[in-house]
């Protein structure tokens, strides 16, 4: 049998399944579409967890099921129709589990959401309205009490850890590949200061930290055939966090004017209206929780997550590619360059992303 469908089959599945196919673009998982003959029957997104990265699949999965029950609490309260649509639904195991272990890997199983599609790439008005569902979705996960969520990767999205991680990366120069970069690394280390701030505000109570995504790229969000939202996906990385973390992701991924991995740098710069429709869209959806600083903070997301990718992308290059799925061997390094291409154009734009925030409060 299908090495695929024998998995597949010890889910919960209904009906009976005509083909799996590899599906999607992420970089971490594999994903596959589980199609199922009828029509009446759902068809299913299953997935081989990265067990490297997420190392504790049990509260991987236990965060999941948090999330997506308060979701759904939350959109039953609102009176909002097709819910199925609009959270996502975790399917167990047939023993029961919210995953499959089959002495190897670790598998698990959610609904496809039908008549949905993701988009790689955006216009102002489809980002107002993706902006808008990300502040819904932080709002709505506002009140998940304290302890309801483990740190499915501990210290994600915390710059501090991230350069500590990098430096050592330099260090050990484990590829043999620092020479090339040194100039990269000098760039890194000139900004490192500045882009500890979000930490040391926590640290003073002047930031809070809220259940963030930390993963608001573009192609994580469903639509529906009328361009309208269905919802948010890939809800691995749900932890405690900045807002502006998923402020700056979503721009760094969909206010790119060329690809993360882009080899020619011209194509690459921060798009201007989707920074501002996106920014008024978010404010809309999180206007009821947000304090004044996390507002002022978003322009400063915008240029965290970018410098955060790029040293990500630039570690994963000096430890020889352990971490990103890559497809070439200097993919990591043209990530890395692509990446501070943006963060460049962001810093460019700072000035006239801070005034356009102001007008916002
Ligand atoms: C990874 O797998 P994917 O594409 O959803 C990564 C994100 C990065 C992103 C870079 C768990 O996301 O943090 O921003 O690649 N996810 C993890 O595009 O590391
Ligand atoms: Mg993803």
């Amino acid at each position: 049998m299908n090495p695929l469908l024998e998995i597949a089959l010890k889910f919960n599945i209904e009906g009976n399944i005509e083909s799996i196919n590899p599906l999607g673009s992420g970089l971490i998982n594999d994903t596959y579409l589980v199609k199922t003959e009828s029509e009446e029957t759902p068809d299913y997104v299953l997935q081989r967890v990265n067990h490297a990265i997420f190392k504790d699949v049990e509260l991987l999965q236990n965060n999941i099921k948090v999330v997506t029950e308060q979701i759904t609490r939350k959109l039953t309260e609102a009176g909002e129709t097709d819910i199925e649509r609009k959270s996502l639904q975790i399917v167990p195991a047939k023993d029961g589990k919210l995953y499959y272990y089959d002495g190897a890997n670790y598998w698990r199983v959610t609904v496809m959401i039908p008549r949905s599609r993701t988009l790689e790439t955006i216009n102002p008005e489809s980002s107002y309205l993706t902006g808008k569902a990300f502040g819904k979705f932080q709002s709505m996960l506002v009140d998940i009490p304290q302890g309801a969520l483990g740190e499915t990767i501990p210290n994600f999205h915390n710059m501090e850890s991230r350069l500590k991680d990098f430096r050592i990366a330099v260090k050990e120069n484990k590829a043999e590949r620092l020479d090339s970069v040194q100039w990269l690394v000098d760039e890194i280390e000139k900004r490192a200061d500045e882009m500890c701030k979000a930490e040391s505000l926590y640290r003073e109570g002047k930031l809070p930290k809220r259940i963030t995504h930390c993963d608001t790229k573009v192609n994580n969000m469903l639509f529906d055939e009328n361009g309208d939202v269905l919802c948010v996906i890939d809800l691995d990385t749900v932890m405690p966090g900045f807002v502006t973390s998923d402020f700056g992701d979503f721009i760094r991924t969909a206010g790119n004017t060329g690809a993360e991995d882009d080899q020619n740098l011209e194509n690459v710069s921060v798009d201007m209206d989707i920074f501002r429709s996106f920014a008024k869209g978010y404010i809309e959806g999180a206007r009821s929780f947000l304090l004044p600083i996390e507002i002022e903070m978003l322009p400063y997301g915008a240029k965290l997550l970018t410098y955060m990718q790029t040293v990500r992308f630039l570690t994963d290059y000096l430890n020889g590619d352990t971490y990103y799925k890559i497809k070439y061997p200097e993919h990591n390094h043209v990530r890395t360059v692509a990446q501070f291409k943006l963060l460049n154009s962001i810093e460019e734009n700072e000035a006239e992303m801070i005034k356009f925030i102001k007008e916002q409060l």
